[in-house]
């Protein structure tokens, strides 16, 4: 680009990370304002516009050149331009003095007189700070129930100067689209510009995607000012268009695209990108049979099952979230057989680096928008500041495939409806408006007209259609027989799947567990490592957290009674995340058997997504891959609940059910194989093959069924507290489901297990290494630990009935045999004492 300067620093070139507006350990700090300063050369070069842009500032702060206030700042999601071409000079000086984020947020607070906005304040538990509804700034910086309070402030994001003369690009943005008539797919090319000139621009556009056999060129004029131009690109209708598929659908293609402007006074732009082609419905229409809508996600004309979780940033500190760190979450999330994640409002919109990977691995978004479990307000400065925050963020977003839907807020439908804050009836009325001015009237609206290519919803959970003709706000959003739904219970038995709701759509669901033990380690010390420490209560940000977990443990297996108080605490870690990986094992099974059938008018499922993918510090959460990226028990049990092909079991009325969950978009003829074992033996006590079973295509069906008196009977001397079924589907050529398993009985009822000795040999197998594990009993839950040793196991967690098995260890950095061998611990259910 020749007429066009830009010159960009980055945070650590201002030698400036971000500051905490309170220290780490609670006190107070920083309430005078902190100031940013930055000396800058700039050539004489004669400019028709100079912009200083910010691309983020969190969150509040002036912004002064050469002492001349620029402008402020009141929101981190917004990208600032400051037009500073009469204020620029050769030798500049810039400055950015920052307010605290909780004073300012508690005196807008206090200056909103027309009606409370509650709440006002997290729960003491969380230790947190108030009034975080009212700044725009990530909600979960004030502490939320899984994470610290750290409200950052600084810069979060780059910083340049552009400098142009007669037109500049700001945003470029593709959208593909195809017309089922046509058989045709197109792109909706948008470019938004300034154009400094007092005369329209003239010139030409040529759009080039050489893999498609797809060259275009148009005749554009640039009108004065800020506007865009929006070119429709028809893609060859001889050429082959892969489109982009979510993980464990297809491959997810991209093509290189390349758009050149062209313009009058022969300054010309060339913009170089990826376009890929996929198209997303959300279905909701009736289903025979049940009261109600669907409510699935259609891709590229066909349904999909969403399976995956939620993701809350990866850091309470953002300039610690490298591309390396996003990179090992997101590919964590698609290697436990993923193919979604929703983007929960209580963060921040993820880097543009985040939906590059998704788009790279097939990892579908739920976008929400950044808006959780509180009231908002609604004034003229904050609607604008919303209003110029979402243009911004479609704007920069809407090209990535991966973003499947927008999403208003969280849990905030549900928040008013379920009266969560005990507002008067009479008051209720001014809520609702609030509600619908800033989701509906502002929010939807823009979106709707910056992005025709996706849906959008006004909140998670919500009725869907349903919520709309009831005025955007339904009676009951958790209703099973409209869109999605989040559900926790930390008080029934997880074992038992007829607690959970026969929903459309799983959004989000959990239980908590501790880190390994490794992940604690390094921010604490001996003192700490109990579960019933101050470090313990501490670090729970989750009202009685800990006590549900063992209330939950307790109710299938044996509570820990170690003397030695580090084994004990050990024990209860490991058991913290056996129970854990359990309940959502259970949890999801039942989601995802119920994607075919109508039962007493409720199901059809089409998406499982857990509570919650990563971890933001080192604590007891939902998560299922820790702060630092070690999996969990829980993910490595995703990637057997989620694999492509399943076979889940379910106990109703005495009656043993088996189900072919599939994925596949073809049928299968496989054979399934239910095996019983004694848990007193390695010898299967007897073995039953089912062949020719048809797994159909994309859905769940029933594939066996016995009563659980009849199985017992034929496996002899068999009771539920003895034994234990095995089940998996088989195919030719080594296609195969994993492995699933059903307890006819709670493990701390189990009658016949025995103390195994478990054992590895190590040896290294090119970048991978091999753990040969060895059993001398049968063994639940046989877990691999390495501790600080980054990577991740093939398997973990696993039930143990054949005397040898095999894992691999893909290491995520450089180690050994030796180094693994003496850091490995074999951990089963016996161990614990
Ligand atoms: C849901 C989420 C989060 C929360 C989680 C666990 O409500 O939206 O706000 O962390 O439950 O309590």
């Amino acid at each position: 680009m020749s007429d066009f300067l830009v010159m960009q620093w980055l945070m650590s070139a201002l030698s400036c990370p971000l500051l905490t507006g309170k220290a780490g350990d609670g006190r107070r700090s920083l309430v005078v304002p902190s100031v940013l300063q930055v000396n800058l050369h700039v050539s004489d070069r004669k400019w028709q516009k100079v912009n200083l842009v910010f691309e983020g500032v969190d969150t509040v702060a002036q912004i002064l050149l050469n002492n001349v206030t620029l402008g402020r700042t009141d929101n981190m999601f917004n990208r600032y331009s400051f037009d500073i071409a009469r204020v620029i000079q050769e030798v500049n000086f810039v400055e950015v003095r920052f307010l605290s984020a909780v004073s300012y947020a508690a005196e807008q607070s206090r200056c909103h007189k027309a009606h409370s906005i509650p709440p006002a304040c997290p729960p003491p538990v969380q230790q947190g700070e108030c009034h975080v509804n009212f700044i725009r700034k990530e909600q979960c910086s004030f502490s939320w129930d899984w994470g610290p309070s750290f409200p950052t402030q600084g810069i979060w994001k780059d910083v340049r100067i552009e400098a142009y003369n007669h037109y500049h690009l700001i945003y470029f943005s593709i959208t593909p689209f195809f017309v089922k008539n046509a058989q045709q797919w197109y792109l909706e090319v948008e470019s938004i510009f300034d154009v400094v000139s007092s005369k329209p621009i003239a010139g030409l556009v040529t759009v080039n995607i050489p893999k498609l056999q797809t060259q275009q060129t148009f005749n554009v004029k640039l009108q004065p000012g800020e506007g865009s131009i929006v070119l429709l690109v028809n893609i060859n209708k001889s050429a082959a268009v892969e489109a982009w598929w979510p993980n464990g659908h297809g491959k997810q293609t991209g093509y290189n695209m390349t758009t050149t402007f062209m313009m009058e006074a022969g300054c010309q732009i060339e913009k170089v990108s990826k376009v890929y082609f996929r198209t997303v419905e959300l279905v909701q229409e009736p289903i025979p049979g049940s009261p109600g809508l669907s409510f699935y996600f259609r891709i590229n004309g066909r349904p999909i099952f969403i399976k995956g979780s939620n993701w809350i940033p990866a850091d309470s500190f953002q300039d610690r979230v490298t591309y390396d760190t996003l990179r090992l979450l997101l590919k964590s999330a698609a290697d436990a057989n993923m193919n979604a994640l929703r983007v929960w409002g209580g963060g921040v919109y993820e880097q543009d680096e985040f939906y590059d990977i998704c788009d790279e691995i097939g990892i579908m978004i739920w976008q929400d928008f950044m808006f959780a479990c509180a009231l908002y307000p609604t004034n003229q400065n904050y609607l604008e500041s919303v209003r110029a925050e979402v243009s911004h963020q479609v704007r920069r977003l809407k090209s990535h495939p991966s973003i499947i839907l927008w999403s208003g807020n969280n849990e905030n439908e549900a928040a008013i409806a379920g009266n969560w804050f005990s507002i008067p009836a009479p008051d209720r009325g001014v809520y609702i408006k609030d509600y619908v001015t800033l989701y509906v009237k502002n929010i939807r609206e823009i979106v709707l007209s910056e992005d025709k290519s996706r849906p959008f919803v006004a909140s998670s959970p919500t009725n869907g259609l349903e919520s709309v003709k009831e005025g955007w706000l339904s009676q009951d959003p958790y209703d099973t027989h409209y869109g999605d739904t989040h559900f926790y219970d930390y008080n029934s038995d997880c074992w038992n799947w007829t607690v959970y709701p026969r929903t459309r759509f799983a959004s989000e669901y959990g239980f908590q567990s501790w880190p390994s033990f490794s992940t604690i380690e390094k921010v604490s010390s001996p003192e700490d490592w109990s579960y019933t420490s101050n470090f313990s209560l501490h670090r729970q940000h989750h009202e009685g957290g800990n006590i549900q977990m063992l209330q939950e443990i307790e109710r299938h297996f044996k509570l820990p009674q170690s003397p030695d108080p580090v084994k004990k605490f050990k024990d209860m870690i490991y058991l913290t995340q056996v129970m854990q990986a359990q309940c959502i094992k259970t949890e999801t099974e039942f989601y995802r058997f119920s994607q075919s059938e109508i039962i007493n008018g409720e199901g059809h499922t089409m998406g499982a997504l857990y509570w919650q993918l990563n971890d933001i510090w080192q604590a007891p959460s939902w998560a299922s891959l820790e702060y630092g990226g070690k999996w969990k028990l829980l993910h490595y049990f995703a990637q057997n609940f989620f694999a492509p092909l399943l076979p889940v079991a379910y106990e109703d009325k005495g009656m043993l059910h088996i189900y072919s969950v599939s994925d596949f978009h073809e049928d299968h003829k496989l054979t399934l194989r239910v095996v019983v074992h004694a848990w007193s033996s390695l010898e299967p006590v007897c073995i039953l093959a089912k062949e020719g079973v048809t797994v159909k295509a994309q859905s769940a069906l029933p594939i066996y069924k016995e009563s659980i008196s009849d199985l017992l009977e034929r496996c002899r001397n068999c009771t539920r507290k003895s034994c234990i079924v095995t089940f998996c589907l088989v195919g030719e050529d080594g296609f195969q489901s994993p492995t699933n398993y059903y307890f006819l009985s709670s493990l701390k009822d189990a009658v016949g297990l025995e103390k195994t000795q478990l054992s590895a040999s190590v040896s290294q197998q090119d970048d991978t290494y091999i753990f040969v594990l060895q059993t001398t009993a049968i063994a639940p839950f046989v877990t691999l630990d390495v501790g600080s040793i980054k990577g991740r196991f093939s398997d973990n967690g696993f039930l143990m009935t054949e005397k040898k098995k095999v894992v691999v260890f893909y290491p995520w950095e450089p180690t050994s045999v030796e180094e693994l061998e003496s850091s490995l611990t074999l951990t089963s259910l016996l161990d614990v004492v």
